[in-house]
């Protein structure tokens, strides 16, 4: 099933569930690698939301600003390679959207834990906004928040679930979008995750 929530982006309830524990198999390997971190923004905040990256580029922050890199600025190495099961997962979701022959560079890695928020912004760092942009969701409930092309245009709150794959493109790639703080709620793969959302989301960076 695919449900529009604008002209080009769709939320495809539960696509990631039948994947979802080779894709957490697969976060191990990543983080094993590059563990999670919690970044600073250049206005000299620290996020809630940890994270980390796989494919050829990792979007990273630090007070100088926000950029793609080659290599994890902890460790002066290149990032983890993008598992084979993210790629076609990325690739498979956004054709359902209507996005044939997406080849992501690049996959953040969120984690969200009780609390952690991420405020309204646009994602305008990759050099081609063409390519859409695809989001799965694991582990903890989140509503996500999906505004206009300007700050202040109207919020819609999306709940997202455990497995829910989102796809945004073309006239919707630029909309304002966030997260609202995450609240405790137990979900299908509390005895692995515990009190936890990983969110993956997949783009053309390059
Ligand atoms: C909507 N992550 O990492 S899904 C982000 O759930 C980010 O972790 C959220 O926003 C999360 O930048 C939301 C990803 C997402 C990405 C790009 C978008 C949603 C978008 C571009 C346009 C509209
Ligand atoms: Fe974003």
């Amino acid at each position: 099933a695919r449900e529009p929530i604008g002209p080009a982006a769709f939320v495809l309830p539960g696509f990631a569930l039948p994947r979802a524990e080779a894709l957490l198999d697969a976060i191990d390997g990543v983080a094993a690698r590059a563990p999670f971190r919690h970044l600073v923004t250049p206005g000299g905040f620290t996020m809630s939301v940890a994270l980390t990256n796989c494919g050829a580029l990792g979007w990273t922050s630090d007070r100088r600003g926000y950029r793609y890199s080659a290599v994890d600025p902890d460790s002066g190495v290149p990032w983890p390679a993008m598992p084979e099961a993210f790629a076609q997962l990325a690739r498979d979701a956004a054709a359902l959207a209507g996005f044939e022959g997406f080849a992501p560079d690049a996959c953040l890695v969120n984690r969200y834990q009780p609390g952690s928020r991420l405020s309204l912004h646009q994602d305008r760092d990759e050099r081609d906004h063409g390519a859409p942009i695809a989001s799965v969701s694991l582990g903890m409930p989140a509503v996500f928040q999906f505004g206009g092309l300007a700050r202040a245009d109207k919020t819609v709150r999306i709940p997202l679930v455990h497995g829910d794959v989102v796809v945004w493109g073309g006239v919707d790639r630029l909309r304002f979008h966030g997260v609202l703080p995450l609240k405790d709620a137990p979900h299908p793969l509390q005895a692995r995750l515990g009190a936890q959302r990983i969110n993956l989301t997949f783009r053309k960076a390059a």
